[in-house]
């Protein structure tokens, strides 16, 4: 476990303030998702009200103080209490999570306290990963793999969005996920268009392409996977996205590795799809880390300064989209690794035809 007093470099008279439950669980190993816990110097703090006092004591590390408030203790004054007898002058907080009611009780209750908006700085301690956390996200990113075999024989023209989504998800947390890493897309015909759509109820048809992107959590670390399939024969153009898409998604995972900047490899599979006369088709960032959160850091994309290390989690997921027509995403998750990477998606990317 990090020391996040040794990697943001703070002073004695500092407090971390975490509540975003990606980071509550990374630091504190609460699980439950909404508390507060407070890190000094010298003191770890959980502060949970009574519906998530049990599960705070079963999972939160041993060198964590547990504290309940409600009714008979207000959060403020305990907030209060805990500022004043460890003497703090500075409060890091998650600029990126934080609510404007939480940082105003705060600002009520701290005079003379400095207020120091932290997020990135806390979110890059998790981008690499140890060995417990690669396994949970392999486990995670199986059970979708496993997810898309199991599809394919139920994916048949009659059956709509909604009903693969339903299916991909039953099956998932039927082979131990505990939910999904975020709302499951299932799209068909034109509608792959849409990179971010919310599955509907038409009906897949031939001549459809099929785009499903989704993924689970199990024991807290989340997977991530797009696929996109042909409902019948892909005719010439379907085949030549699909291609392009492929050949940038391959171009990006061979230049994937320890060293290499998240901007040169979303350049390098960008370059592919720009070539193919596709440049304007392709409008998000080539991926980004994967872990508690499903989007985390570091990215893939043209503004990313971070340079990637081994053991970091990244997706890797170039598409696409043209309004009206359709469009094509493949996505893999990928472990970095100093000579290359550990692709995570044990799956083939041939166009698959049914
Ligand atoms: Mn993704």
């Amino acid at each position: 476990m990090k020391n996040i007093f040794e990697e943001l470099k703070l002073s004695n008279e500092t407090a971390v303030l975490i509540c975003s439950p990606y980071n509550m669980k990374y630091f504190s190993g609460f699980s439950g998702g909404e508390g507060y816990v407070i890190i000094t110097k010298e003191n770890k703090y959980l502060l949970v009200d009574s519906r998530y006092t049990g599960i705070a004591k079963e999972e939160a590390y041993k060198d964590f103080l547990i504290f309940e408030f409600g009714l008979n203790y207000p959060l403020a004054d305990m907030l209060k209490n805990i500022l004043l007898e460890n003497q703090i002058k500075n409060l890091v907080f998650e600029d990126d999570f934080i609510s404007v009611k939480v940082f105003n009780m705060f600002i009520n209750i701290a005079d003379n306290i400095e207020f120091c908006p932290m997020s990135y700085d806390i979110n890059k301690i998790r981008m690499i990963k140890s060995d417990e956390e690669l396994e949970l996200i392999a486990k995670a990113e199986q059970i979708g793999v496993d997810a898309f075999k199991h599809i394919l024989s139920y994916i048949k023209p009659g059956v709509s969005e909604k009903d693969i989504a339903a299916e991909l998800e039953y099956f998932m947390k039927k082979n131990g996920a505990e939910k999904t890493s975020f709302d499951t897309i299932v799209l068909s015909g034109e509608r792959t268009a849409l990179p971010h759509g919310v599955p509907g109820d038409r009906i897949i048809k031939n001549g459809d392409f099929l785009l499903m992107d989704y993924g689970c959590v199990y024991n807290g670390y989340c997977s991530d996977m797009t696929r996109t399939i042909m409902i019948g024969k892909a005719d010439k153009k379907q085949k030549e996205i699909y291609n392009t898409v492929l050949n940038a998604q391959m171009t990006g995972l061979n230049v994937l590795k320890a060293g290499i900047g998240g901007f040169s490899a979303d350049k390098a599979a960008r370059d592919v799809i720009d070539e193919a006369g596709y440049g304007d088709y392709f409008g998000h960032s080539l991926g980004h880390g994967v872990g508690l959160q499903i989007h985390e850091l570091p990215n893939l994309s043209p503004k990313s300064d971070i340079i990637l290390e081994e053991n970091m989690i990244v997706s890797c997921e170039p598409g696409i989209y043209i309004y009206g027509y359709g469009g094509v995403r493949i996505e893999d998750l990928v472990c970095v690794k100093n000579d290359g990477i550990r692709n995570l998606t044990n799956l083939s990317k041939e166009l698959i035809e049914i």
